[in-house]
Order: structure tokens, then C-alpha cells, then sequence
């Protein structure tokens, strides 16, 4: 099989080792490049398995400096906002949208469950809470760069009843959010028969909006994630053009099947250079942060049109 990405070679680009406090995984970041500065947001764990947003920047886009404190989430109402953060916040991505840097998440409560968090950052320091979009049961959003009719657009992933398919939704403001619809529906051949969810932020190309996925399918050994990308309709995104046949990235090098969660590829951030080479960066086996390369052309290659 012709590989798509091209895994950097000197993978992980962050381990638990590179974190400026006791840690034992480091993984799923979202990532931008601001300037000529890479930044990734990481999901860092302690030792209790508890979980911490971390900014690491790079000028290269491989060599990582994580920041010394994790970011700091602040809120208008602090008690009602660490009522659904309080036993975690994760998988962040990062959203550049009409200028604004906002970062999409997960935020857990062992009481009251799972869901979206929108907050907003200038310096990866400190990031404003926004908005808990939906109810519980909704994680893995990403929000398109442009709005639609003067509406923002945010992909994400509903839970319990659903469990597996891509939505859709639109705002006016980022914090009501409503026309919610099923946008891509996991597949019928066992790589993406699970799950499927939006990984990194929506980037326009000429053929559609392209995104890259986690693709989830189950063996006796348990779930088994893999990368893979979709195309949304340019002008009307909740339209599915194309998807891969297969997936893009599987898990095949020690660091991606052997870790905390062995066998997962996870994206969560892309970055796109000007001559249209892409970083995509991913979490391996829930415990690294990782590195693929390729470019926007190879990508789309992979992807057959959805009649
Ligand atoms: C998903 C999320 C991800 C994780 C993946 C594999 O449900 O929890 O954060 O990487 O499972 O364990």
C-alpha cells in the first residue's frame, strides 16, 4: 500500500519525559502555526491520570518546548464553570476563525459527563471560557474557519444514542447552537464501522473542506483507532463529497500499538504550509505526541467522491 503521510522519523515529538512535571502521557494535541511559530496544545497527564491542557512551541515544527505551567482556564463564573471541568479537560483543538483563536475540548465531570468547551486564547497562557455547546454526551468538535451565512460551524460527535456518527451545527454567536444533523455516518466496512469523529479543524481546498478523522473499529483485543480524511461541500458543509476508502495512517510502530491505549492513531491538528505540505500531528496509543507528513495533493488523492 502507497503510504499517504510519512511518519518523522525521530517520532514522538513529545514524550512524557519532555514534560516540566512528573508525567505519563502526553498526546492528542491540536496545533497551529502563528508566524513562524508551531504551537500544540497536548493533553498531559500527572500520575493520577489527571489531565492538563499544555502549550509546547516550536520554530521548526519538530522540536517541541512545552510552556513550564499548563494553560489556565478562566471563567466569568468560576464555580459553574469547574462544575464540568472538574475531572477533566481534553483533546483539545485549535480553531482559527475569523481571526480569533478558539480552542475546542472536552469537558468531563465524573457527575455529570461529557462535553464540548469552547474557550478563547491569545497566548496559550490563559484561555477565556466561552460556551459549553449541547448538552452531555458530545466531545471531538472542530470549528470551521469561515462562517456560513453569518453563522459559525462546528463539527462534533454525539454520544449515548449516537455513538459513532459525525454532526453538524450552527450558531450565531458561539454560545446557541442549534440545526443539528447527522453530516457523515461511520461506514459499513470494518475500519470505520465503529466510530467516526472530526479530528483536526476544517482546511479549504479546492475540492471541499478537508477533515481529518479517528476511524474506530473493534477486534478481540478491543478498539482499534486509524486516521482517515473526509470532504465537505465548499459552499454547504453539512453535504459529505468525499471520504477515504481506507484509512490514511494506522497504528504500526511500537510507540502507536504498545502505551496506555494500545493501537490508536488520534489527529487532532494540521498544519498547512505555503507550498501545501502538511504536519499533521496525532496521539499514539494514548501516550505520545506524534508527527506525520504529506501534502494536501496526497491527501486529497486518497479520497473517492460520494455520490
Ligand atoms: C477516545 C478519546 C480519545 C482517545 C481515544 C483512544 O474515545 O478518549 O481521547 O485517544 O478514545 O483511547
Amino acid at each position: 500500500m502507497k503510504e499517504i503521510l510519512k511518519r518523522y522519523e525521530a517520532n514522538p515529538v513529545l514524550t512524557p519525559e519532555d514534560m516540566p512535571f512528573q508525567c505519563v502521557a502526553v498526546y492528542n494535541g491540536g496545533a497551529v502555526k502563528l508566524g513562524d511559530e508551531y504551537i500544540l496544545l497536548v493533553r498531559a497527564e500527572d500520575t493520577t491520570k489527571f489531565q492538563y491542557v499544555y502549550a509546547a512551541r516550536s520554530r521548526d515544527g519538530y522540536h517541541f518546548t512545552p510552556d513550564p505551567e499548563p494553560l489556565r482556564f478562566v471563567a466569568e463564573d468560576e464555580g459553574d464553570y469547574r462544575k464540568y471541568t472538574a475531572d477533566a479537560f481534553y483533546d483539545p483543538r485549535i480553531n482559527l476563525v475569523d481571526g480569533r483563536i478558539l480552542i475546542t475540548y472536552a469537558a468531563y465531570t465524573f457527575q455529570y459527563g461529557c462535553r464540548i468547551g469552547i474557550a478563547e486564547t491569545a497566548d496559550f497562557k490563559t484561555a477565556k471560557h466561552i460556551s459549553f455547546p449541547h448538552h452531555i454526551s458530545n466531545r471531538n468538535a472542530v470549528i470551521f474557519p469561515q462562517k456560513f451565512d453569518g453563522m459559525y460551524v462546528m463539527l462534533h460527535r454525539p454520544e449515548a444514542y449516537d455513538n459513532g456518527n459525525i454532526w453538524i451545527s450552527r450558531s450565531p454567536d458561539l454560545h446557541f447552537w442549534g440545526d443539528c444533523r447527522v453530516v457523515v455516518n461511520r461506514g459499513s466496512y470494518r475500519w470505520d464501522a465503529k466510530k467516526i469523529g472530526a479530528g483536526t479543524p476544517p482546511v479549504k481546498t479546492d475540492r471541499g473542506w478537508l477533515v481529518l478523522t479517528h476511524a474506530v473499529t473493534t477486534s478481540c483485543a478491543g478498539h482499534y483507532y486509524t486516521m482517515g480524511a473526509i470532504l465537505l461541500d465548499l459552499d454547504d458543509p453539512t453535504v459529505l463529497r468525499g471520504r477515504s476508502d481506507g484509512c490514511i495512517l494506522y497504528p504500526k510502530m511500537p510507540y502507536e500499538c504498545s502505551g496506555f491505549v494500545p493501537n490508536v492513531v488520534f489527529p487532532c491538528g494540521l498544519v498547512v504550509e505555503p507550498d501545501h505540505r502538511v504536519k499533521v500531528y496525532y496521539g499514539a496509543a494514548d501516550n505520545f505526541e506524534c508527527l506525520a507528513e504529506s501534502s494536501i495533493d496526497e491527501i486529497l488523492s486518497a479520497i473517492v467522491d460520494v455520490k
